[in-house]
């Protein structure tokens, strides 16, 4: 493994542009060097760290001597190995980046970051989940975190957002609720990284706040296929000022250049055994092989005084704001090009905080977001310590200096004769806004001290049948099953009864369905609150397909046993690699393979496949390919997992391609209903599944034609 991973091959060895890669540079040691030695944590050299000192001969072994110091600093330091896992947001995967702007903001705000078009910020970027421990599965239901820290020469400036745009509280004083309640239970700690179950319905019918966004998370955006094709948003509302003191209310947007794609709820239950590392492996994958995720970056504007024309708040984070209405101006990119070299000191230890913010960026009265400000670095504090913001991962990449001192485990020495100011040095005096200090833009408030929400903050249904409404009729469909799932693990009667009752303020049709699925009481026709039947674009994940749908990082399988078709198999191989796909030989062995004709006796080598058919599923891979060969076909038919993989591929809505008298098997596993399998077609392509009958190699003449296939279906 290379000093810092993927900093040679970005050119960034440190010398050149990347200031947070040649930063973090500084503290980086290759444990890999031909020169290192084992020491103790002091630098002494160990002849022997396998055996404790102790009293011993040939024959018998004594008691161990407590004088080991190197023994006992060896367990100690394992001892205290673990800190305390992040409340929400446990389980993630990290990498770095950078960030450019290719339009400047300036007419919003006179923030370096978001106007100067010539810089590359560096970032890193923390993907998550909410509810699950440290060691809990990706795959798993839930809202994804899109926590970015963007290392500008102004300080760091940090978005911790997520991939769905609203909450499910209004109130930061309502975090705590709603975060127990989908937690495991207290009683018995179950369930692990899940909403399914009593408590976590149980709080979504007692507070209405909440029902736009289990709408969401019940969609397929629950499900994310992979981090690099979920959306980011900022969620909370923030502001903006420019040069002319001139304020803006505003909403950050990321969206994925791969397009918004999901599991389907069987693929996502599968892999959470299957491979519970499947998201973090696939970042690490994709930026390993060079094929790096990019995001448009966006923002929505509302100048100052505007905020009161809308039907909803714009301060209230259980709420959308309506491209209709305020449509997002697409502005920059970021893109993530890094993986971590040590998953704890960076990914672990990394910090963020909504607090963070640059000149030309300031909060707004989101109560949630206020709220956020201070829990962000409180939570900090017993995670990892009073100098947190000193750790590598966490510090800035320009100067720092003030009157903060001490506390545990302070690593920086700062000369002088004063810590305080104003001192008779002068020595540190605060920057004036020229030298490029934050201004704090005098703003009016009046109001009564209360405990209040504003009345639009009171209504909680409106956009909740927007996101409805605006959903394709197979995202419906999926977001009924998915709510059908979340209360049959309900087994209070109390809980299902009341949440088919709470659909009804959404859809009626929604309702009754769910309702008889989980065993509620039936809901008579006439009830329901009218759904004003309005849509808006952006909410649906169809809206988000991309221009020039890519192959580019995804997975694919190919199947082959001994005798396999070598025309086709080399050709969809050359093809694949070609668009950047990644493919894998998949086999009934991890040991060579040999095609029709080739004889391992004459000295053939075969193929040896990256995995077995036992080893890996098909829930892995985004689409299969079988070439054909009759001997291959004939093993794969009679191999129970081998059919079962085609079947299962097919049922996920995965395209599948096969040549020859591959063409049966697919037609033996899939029972595709009305699809015309003649053997002498050219090339069928239906559901996803592309099929060559007869093989001659110029079915391969354009060599992308099964790749074209599955393109148009991922
Ligand atoms: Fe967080 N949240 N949150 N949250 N959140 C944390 O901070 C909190 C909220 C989000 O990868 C904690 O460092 C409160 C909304 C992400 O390290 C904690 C409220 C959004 C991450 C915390 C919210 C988020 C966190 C736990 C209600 C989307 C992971 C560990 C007002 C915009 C960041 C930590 C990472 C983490 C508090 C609501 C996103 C306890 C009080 C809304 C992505 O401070």
């Amino acid at each position: 493994m290379s000093l810092s991973n993927g900093l040679e091959k970005l050119g960034l060895n440190g010398a050149s542009g990347d200031k947070k890669a040649a930063d973090l540079q500084k503290n980086t040691v290759d444990y890999h060097a031909p020169e290192n030695r084992i020491t103790t944590d002091f630098g002494v050299k160990q002849a022997n760290t396998d055996d404790w000192l102790k009293v011993a001969t040939e024959d018998h072994t004594g008691p161990q001597l407590l004088e080991d110091h190197m023994g006992r600093e060896k367990i100690h330091r394992f001892d205290h190995e673990r800190i305390p896992e992040r409340v929400v947001h446990a389980r993630g995967a990290g990498a770095f980046g950078n960030f450019k702007m290719h339009k400047s903001l300036e007419k919003y705000t006179c923030a370096k970051v978001l106007t100067d078009t010539s810089r590359s910020t560096p970032v890193f970027e923390r993907f998550s989940t909410v509810l699950g421990s440290r060691g809990s599965a990706d795959t798993v239901r839930d809202t994804r975190g899109f926590a970015l820290k963007f290392y500008t020469e102004e300080g760091n400036w940090d978005i911790v957002g997520n991939n769905i745009p609203v909450f499910f509280i209004q109130d930061a004083i309502k975090f705590p609720d709603v975060i127990h309640a989908g937690k495991p239970e207290p009683h018995n700690e179950v369930p692990q990284a899940q909403t399914a179950h009593n408590n976590f319905w149980d709080f979504q019918y007692l507070h209405t706040e909440a029902t736009h966004m289990f709408m969401w998370t019940n969609s397929d955006r629950g499900i994310p296929r992979s981090y690099r094709m979920m959306q980011g948003f900022g969620v909370n509302t923030y502001t903006l000022y420019n040069a002319n003191k001139e304020r803006f209310l505003v909403k950050f947007h990321f969206k994925p250049q791969l397009g918004v794609h999901s599991f389907v709820w069987d693929e996502a239950l599968k892999l959470a055994g299957q491979d519970p590392d499947f998201h973090r492996k696939d970042l690490y994958e994709a930026i390993d092989n060079g094929l790096f995720p990019k995001w448009d970056f966006g923002v929505q504007v509302i100048p100052e005084g505007d905020q009161d024309k809308f039907e909803f708040d714009p301060l209230d984070a259980t709420k959308v704001w309506p491209e209709e209405l305020i449509p997002i101006e697409y502005v920059g990119e970021l893109e993530l090009n890094r993986n971590v070299d040590e998953y704890f000191t960076e990914t672990e230890q990394v910090a963020f905080c909504t607090g963070h913010i640059v000149p030309g960026i300031g909060f707004s009265d989101d109560p949630l977001l206020q709220g956020r400000n201070f829990s962000y670095s409180d939570t900090q504090l017993s995670r990892l310590g009073t100098n947190w913001q000193e750790l590598p991962i966490n510090r800035p990449v320009c100067p720092v200096m003030n009157q903060n001192r001490d506390g545990a485990m302070r690593h920086r020495i700062t000369k002088g004769q004063v810590n305080y100011w104003p001192n008779r040095f002068e020595a540190t005096p605060p920057a004036k806004v020229e030298e490029g200090a934050y201004e704090d833009i005098p703003t009016k408030v009046e109001g009564m001290k209360t405990r209040l929400r504003s009345k639009k903050f009171r209504e909680h249904y409106n956009q909740a049948q927007l996101f409805y409404n605006s959903l394709a009729p197979h995202e419906k469909a999926h977001l009924a099953a998915s709510l059908a799932f979340e209360l049959d693990h309900c087994d209070d009667p109390w809980v299902y009864n009341k949440m088919s009752e709470r659909l009804t303020d959404i859809d009626l049709g929604l309702a009754q369905q769910v309702a008889e699925l989980v065993g509620a009481d039936e809901i008579p026709q006439k009830e329901g609150r009218p759904n004003h039947g309005k849509k808006a674009k952006g909410l649906s994940q169809a809206d988000f397909m991309p221009e020039n749908p890519t192959i580019e990082s995804r997975r694919v399988a190919i199947i082959i046993a001994d005798g396999y078709d070598p025309v086709a198999y080399n050709a969809i191989l050359g093809a694949l690699k070609g668009a950047k796909a990644l493919p894998y030989t998949i086999g009934p062995r991890r040991t060579a393979i040999y095609a029709a004709g080739e004889d391992k006796n004459s000295g053939a080598k075969g193929v040896k496949p990256d995995h077995h058919l036992e080893g890996m599923r098909s829930t892995m891979f985004d689409s299969v390919f079988i070439p054909g060969g009759q001997q291959s076909i004939e093993t794969l038919r009679k191999m129970g997992r081998a059919v079962q993989w085609v079947r299962e591929a097919y049922g996920h809505l995965k395209a599948i391609g096969a040549t020859g008298e591959a063409v049966d098997l697919v037609k033996y596993a899939c029972e595709i209903p009305g699809m015309d399998f003649s053997t002498s077609a050219d090339v069928v392509n239906s559901y996803g599944v592309v099929t060559v009958g007869k093989v001659q190699p110029e079915s391969f003449k354009e060599g992308l034609q099964m790749v074209k296939g599955a393109k148009d279906f991922l």
